[in-house]
């Protein structure tokens, strides 16, 4: 039975819990920065589902990769070994430049896995007197929504009824290395950030500001990690955002888009100092480091690589952030980002221009009230973004 767009939303608002208020598209086809909805219409995804698409919709190298998988084995558990893991853990460590990795399934799960090996590296390695560690993060960061994650979030909403909260957090200032050096102390296992903070508003850090944060770590024995889970994989011009700051950090969290747009999969990549605190038993899940999870990783990690992904981000995003620019609008307060990771920041809810945008064939979603977020696949064509240009330029001239 076809149901119509109509139906699909109202049995979504009947069974579904309200934990999000998506745009009124119902999206049943997509290929590379295109999707079309029941009804047949067609839109450019500009969101990527927040940056897990970059090698774009239903990849066909990477699907290829998959499906051969699919009729030889999907799941075996950690509980016995798998011929695929182990190529993903080296590939993993070859291209993040680390020496020993732990496979996860989504961001959150990889975020808390990092946490805990901060944690456990304090008290084992560091010294730090147990149940004394602490992590600094910084203010509108976001890493997830787990419980331990939420309780180390600024914005209340992510917090509200869901205490009580997971102590052994310091909350600092993004932007503000110095704020790190006042807060440190001998029991500090940590300091965690996004290079770039994505859901806080894509909001960029002066250059060498991740730089002045590693070297603060170095002198004050604490672990520099790195949420890349959106930054990571070439979305920013690089293949890691460090690399514009040369900051590369002890721990690198990726997922989104290391399953290729298609499947979960998430790592904690650092050096055997610190993976090696987990002994067998101590941590785990139950698709962690699945086959079907590897294969995709893999294949996501060659075609980045192959298709120069992060010199097309980089390029095309000059040109996509230049184009914008000279859009002249009273609405329009500022256009930031760092390759394909572009924000426009609105003096208006940035909501009401995204149903706009909609309406033009372009899919895009406000972070916050006032930022617009354009983050393409990172395949998509100077053409296409043209494309997109004009369009968004007809909404802001209207
Ligand atoms: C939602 C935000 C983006 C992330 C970083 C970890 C995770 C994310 C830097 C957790 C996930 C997603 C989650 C999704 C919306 C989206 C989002 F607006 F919420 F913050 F991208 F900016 N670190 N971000 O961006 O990864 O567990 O989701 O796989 O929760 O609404 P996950």
């Amino acid at each position: 039975m076809e149901y119509t767009h109509e139906q699909l939303i109202e049995i979504d608002d009947k069974y579904g819990a309200h934990n999000y208020k998506p745009l009124d598209v119902v999206i049943s086809k997509g290929k590379g920065v295109w999707v079309w909805d029941v009804a047949g219409n067609k839109y450019m995804d500009m969101l990527s589902s927040y940056s897990a698409l970059n090698h774009g919709h239903c990849n066909p190298k990477i699907i290829e990769k998959i499906k051969e998988q699919l009729d030889k084995l999907t799941l075996t558990s950690r509980a016995f070994r798998n011929d695929k893991l182990p190529l993903f853990l080296k590939k993993v460590c070859e291209v993040t430049g680390m020496e020993m990795a732990l496979p996860m399934n989504t961001g959150a799960e990889a975020v808390e896995t990092a946490i805990k090996a901060a944690r456990k590296w304090g008290y084992k390695v560091k010294g730090i007197p147990l149940n004394k560690a602490e992590i600094i993060v910084a203010s509108n960061n976001f890493h997830g929504r787990t419980t331990t994650i939420i309780s180390f979030s600024t914005e209340e909403q992510y917090k509200d009824g869901f205490g009580p909260l997971t102590p052994g957090f310091k909350i600092i200032p993004y932007q503000d290395a110095d704020a790190i050096k006042k807060i440190v102390s001998k029991n500090t296992a940590a300091v965690m950030l996004e290079p770039i903070q994505g859901e806080g508003g894509i909001i960029v850090p002066p250059h060498g500001y991740l730089k002045k944060v590693k070297q603060i770590c170095k002198e004050n024995n604490v672990l520099f990690i790195l949420d890349e889970i959106q930054t990571g994989l070439g979305r920013t011009g690089k293949l890691f955002a460090w690399e514009w700051d040369g900051a590369k950090p002890d721990v690198i969290i990726l997922g989104k888009a290391l399953g290729g747009g298609i499947y979960p999969v998430s790592v904690v990549a650092s050096s055997r100092e610190i993976l090696g605190v987990f002994k067998p038993g101590d941590h785990g899940s139950t698709f962690g480091g699945n086959p079907i999870g590897a294969v995709a990783a893999i294949a996501a990690l060659d075609y980045i690589l192959e298709e120069n992904l992060p010199e097309r981000a980089n390029k095309l995003g000059g040109h996509f952030i230049g184009k914008l620019r000279t859009l002249k609008s009273k609405v329009i307060k500022e256009i930031r980002g760092k390759g394909l990771l572009i924000g426009m920041e609105l003096y208006e809810p940035a909501r009401l221009y995204a149903e706009q945008i909609k309406e033009k064939g372009i899919l895009c979603k406000e972070t916050h009230d006032l930022v617009l977020r354009f983050a393409p696949p990172l395949i998509i064509t100077k053409e296409e973004l043209d494309w997109a240009f004009e369009r968004v330029k007809t909404v802001f001239s209207e």
